[in-house]
């Protein structure tokens, strides 16, 4: 990744935050981690240029992710309040983002709007959707693309955006075991080492939180667990009435289908959640000899190679088998 960066385009980017004064920053639905991480890096950057900054996101901050965000200046975008806002702003990042439908309600004013839009991500795409963009599949997280631009630019890293930028790199790594870490991702760990974040902090205030509700819920799906192509495919799923017992939110099934990738023999793991009467959300994770975000843009969606998902415009007993026929072509080729 080092000698793939743009140079010539993080110089840009400097110059427009240094000719400018009005900044939204913003990133797709169900927040994680790496996106989070990443609007805070930029905001603390943008506040020690005594710079204005809004941060509009479609969902609130999840509770495990709120130690990014002491001071509460992330708002659930909502278009009557924050119309005068977006009418006077010059910049707007737009962050972890692939595509304008993750935007929801703020594509709208971005497409039409003058406002400049920087897009930095790593999810691979065809049309970039920003006026400047650094998009790179082959680094672990925005948050290693942001640490990269920071450091081109001499930015001084402090504390908080240093947690806040090991946040996005371990969360998108799984914890430094996916396939998409490399050496540039633990090289980058280590001077956020040494500017003081500590890993076990980190990792217990995001990791350590869950809610009873929740692990009740993961052991009933891995009690489920259903079987295909020899033991290679597992699958389980997930209805709303089943979240509504277990009393949590969608945004708490983050991690629930790398787990079952955990089975021997096992190379693609993949959750089906159900979203109202005809939609259905489908998730794959694969080990990492098989891809499967072709069959994710088959259906409708995409991501990375062995992490992707889709929503399917079909209840849930439908797209079941309609995506499963799918993944078994996917082996048969293989
Ligand atoms: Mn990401």
């Amino acid at each position: 990744m080092t000698n793939r960066f743009p140079l010539k385009v993080a110089e840009k980017i400097g110059q427009l935050i240094q000719t400018h004064q009005r900044f939204i920053l913003t990133t797709h639905i169900n927040p994680d981690g790496d996106a989070l991480g990443s609007e805070m890096a930029v905001y603390w950057h943008l506040k020690s240029l005594k710079k204005q900054v809004w941060i509009f996101n479609q969902n609130a901050v999840s509770q495990n992710y709120c130690f990014l965000d002491p001071q509460k200046v992330i708002q659930v975008f909502d278009p009557c309040k924050h119309e005068a806002i977006l009418r006077q702003a010059e910049v707007c990042f737009v962050l972890d983002i692939a595509d304008w439908q993750r935007l929801h309600k703020l594509a709208k004013w971005l497409h039409n709007d003058s406002i400049v839009k920087v897009c930095i991500d790593h999810h691979p795409i065809e049309n970039q959707l920003g006026d400047i963009n650094i998009i790179l599949p082959e680094a672990s997280s925005t948050g290693e693309i942001l640490y990269r631009l920071f450091k081109q630019l001499k930015v001084p890293i402090t504390i908080q955006m240093a947690q806040a930028f090991y946040t996005a790199i371990m969360t998108d790594t799984g914890c430094f075991r996916f396939s998409n870490t490399s050496a540039a991702t633990h090289r980058m760990a280590a001077e956020l080492l040494e500017l003081g974040v500590v890993p076990s902090a980190i990792y217990q205030k995001i990791y350590e939180q869950d809610s009873p509700g929740k692990i009740w819920l993961l052991g009933q799906v891995l009690s489920n667990l259903q079987f295909e192509c020899d033991g290679r495919i597992v699958w389980f799923k997930i209805t709303e009435a089943m979240l509504r017992q277990a009393g949590i939110s969608r945004q708490e099934l983050e991690e629930f289908t790398d787990f079952p990738r955990r089975i021997k023999g096992v190379e693609i793991s993949v959750l089906f959640l159900e979203q109202g009467t005809d939609h259905t959300k489908v998730s794959f994770r694969s080990k990492g000899t098989i891809p499967i975000n072709d069959v994710a843009r088959e259906l409708g969606g995409g991501g990375h190679p062995f992490a992707a998902g889709a929503v399917v415009g079909m209840p849930m007993d439908k797209a079941i088998p309609s995506t499963l026929q799918k993944l078994r072509s996917v082996f048969s080729l293989s």
